[in-house]
């Protein structure tokens, strides 16, 4: 009878735990670890969404982060610390955009590191759903990748193309199965206008964009 009961209250309270972790879960930051040391950061270049957190670990040697606008006047916001060794730094990024930051006694041996850091998936998605039926293309222009979002109904996709402003087609891919997003990287592209073909089996879209 006893031993019922606490079972029964457990069961309770370990229900309440789960849903408890599970509402902690969803508004949780991830948390993107680099490692310092051997006169890099690594990984050197992390693709993370705002409000996460990167921390990174000197393991060995005198470094730092170095973020700070008056040396990457492109970065959204400065972050980074002191020199030293032995320490755990870390930053939440609260603004999207490219961050770049080195390590100031070794930016010269090419000790730097590039954060990409994207709007959440699910405001993108949100703040996007009005515009039913269009595929979307952004950022545009763009330097480093551009994301597509197709209408919930734009299935199935089958081919992806990308092509110059002549008409060369310089990539030929399959869209992921099962998905209405793709982000595209677009970092090894020339400077340009360029286009980019999404077949379906009812329709066919070029959208263009431009490749700072
Ligand atoms: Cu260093």
């Amino acid at each position: 009878m006893k031993t019922s009961f606490t079972l029964k209250s457990f069961r309770a309270f370990a229900v309440n735990l789960g849903l408890a972790l599970l509402s902690l879960n969803l508004s949780a930051q991830t948390s993107h670890p680099v490692s310092v040391s051997n006169y890099s950061f690594s990984p050197k270049n992390l693709n993370i969404t705002v409000g996460d957190e990167v921390v990174w670990t000197n393991t060995g040697g005198t470094h730092n982060v170095d973020g700070l606008k008056s040396v990457f006047p492109n970065n959204p916001v400065s972050f980074g610390n002191s020199v030293g060794s032995g320490w755990t730094y870390s930053f939440t990024f609260n603004t999207p955009g490219t961050y770049d930051y080195h390590c100031d006694p070794h930016a010269g041996f090419g000790m730097v590191g590039e954060i990409i850091v994207s709007q959440s998936t699910t405001a993108t998605s949100e703040s996007l759903a009005d515009n039913s039926g269009r595929i979307l293309l952004y950022p545009n222009p763009a330097s480093k990748y551009i994301e597509l979002k197709l209408p919930s109904g734009y299935s199935p996709v089958n081919m992806l193309k990308v092509y110059t402003l002549a008409g060369a087609v310089i990539d030929q891919q399959a869209f992921p199965t099962n998905s209405l997003s793709l982000k595209y990287d677009i970092s090894k592209l020339n400077s340009g206008i360029y286009f980019i073909e999404i077949n379906s089996q009812s329709r066919k879209d070029v959208l263009k964009f431009i490749k700072q």
